[in-house]
């Protein structure tokens, strides 16, 4: 059984040779990008068994991306070439380190990868692991790429445990309907990452994780990142048991929490589970936020607690942050689980 599926549009990432801006950076790097592939990629160099389902061109990058993606032990057979439409790419700068501002550039409209749908992706591929791993990267490609993923996180029909990363790229939207249908997406996940900026930038929604999961009842966990601060997780009870008196003392999931939940908005409870992110010296922001749910979904598929998980998202993201590519290999189990296990006074 394949532990995680995440199905989007994967592309080449030119990584620029120096700071600057992206108007005076006189040459590129190639590195691998696409937020749902580094999900897996990061998943698989931790050995988990993964799969990436998407569409590429038949031309140099969507091979090198099957060989690339491929080569971190993803399996990469269900992706589809298209013979017209090309692999898309992008371009961004390092950033200015104190503020994260970096310019990118897209070339993908039109991409082999906007052209998913119902009928030109694997579905069957994409429903046949434990969890299915999404984002609202998507649901902003094209209409068809919304249909599909509409398709995939419907409630009530055979699907796997869905995860879905809000990413709201507000310069992908063509129409002003990301806000509402990201919103709608996310009801439909069973597990869903927001930051707390990207809240409030996407919805207006401020004060914290709690308005937040107001907002966002549904899904059985919620997770809210809090930037370089830390993350608070929500987590419905497991039906059958009462609710844990404090949310550090949180049991593991049982087996039946790895599938979806009826559509049954339950109260969130009052307060999520915090834990602080580690202190890093940032090198690259981006990937981070996917390095941070492959750690938080490799913990979720051993068991562990709320709060574990939280922390294995922060250690795989700080692995992210600190490596100026898309994708960093993530740290090794037993060190995760050592440093997972320190006390209260070690992370906070
Ligand atoms: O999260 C990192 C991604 O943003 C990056 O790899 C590229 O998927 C990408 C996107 O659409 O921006």
């Amino acid at each position: 059984v394949v532990d995680v599926v995440a199905l989007g549009e994967s592309m080449v990432t030119f990584l620029p040779s120096r700071p600057g801006r992206l108007a005076d950076v006189p040459s590129f790097e190639r590195g691998i990008g696409g937020a749902e592939s580094n999900v897996v990629c990061a998943l698989a160099a931790a050995g988990h068994r993964v799969r990436w389902v998407g569409r590429v061109g038949a031309d140099g990058f969507g091979d090198h991306l099957v060989e690339a993606i491929g080569a971190y032990g993803v399996d990469v057979s269900a992706v589809r070439r298209d013979p017209v439409r090309p692999t898309g790419v992008y371009f961004r700068t390092a950033g200015d380190r104190a503020t994260d501002a970096h310019e990118v550039a897209y070339y993908r409209a039109g991409s082999a990868a906007s052209a998913m749908a119902v009928d030109s992706v694997d579905v069957a591929a994409a429903r046949a692991g434990r969890i299915l791993h999404l984002s609202g990267i998507t649901a902003a490609l094209s209409d068809d790429c919304l249909t599909l993923l509409r398709d995939l996180t419907t409630r009530g029909t055979d699907r796997p445990l869905v995860s879905f990363d809000i990413n709201h790229r507000a310069g992908l939207w063509r129409s002003a309907d990301g806000p509402r249908v990201l919103l709608e997406l996310a009801r439909g996940a069973d597990i869903v990452f927001v930051g707390e900026d990207e809240a409030a930038e996407t919805w207006g929604v401020t004060g914290g994780p709690g308005p937040i999961r107001e907002l966002l009842p549904e899904p059985s966990v919620l997770v809210v990142k809090e930037g370089a601060r830390g993350a608070t997780a929500f987590e419905h009870p497991p039906s059958s048991q009462s609710p844990s008196p404090h949310p550090l003392s949180q049991r593991p999931p049982s087996p039946q929490s790895l599938s979806p939940r009826p559509h049954s908005p339950q109260p969130p409870g009052p307060a999520g589970a915090f834990v602080p992110a580690l202190d890093v010296d940032v090198v690259a922001t981006v990937g981070a936020g996917d390095a941070f749910a492959a750690g938080f979904l490799s913990a979720t598929l051993r068991a562990l607690p709320l709060p574990d998980r939280l922390r294995h998202g922060h250690l795989w993201a700080a692995a992210a942050l600190t490596t100026p590519g898309d994708l960093a290999a993530p740290p090794a189990r037993d060190h995760a689980d050592r440093l997972a296990a320190l006390d209260d006074d070690a992370w906070g």
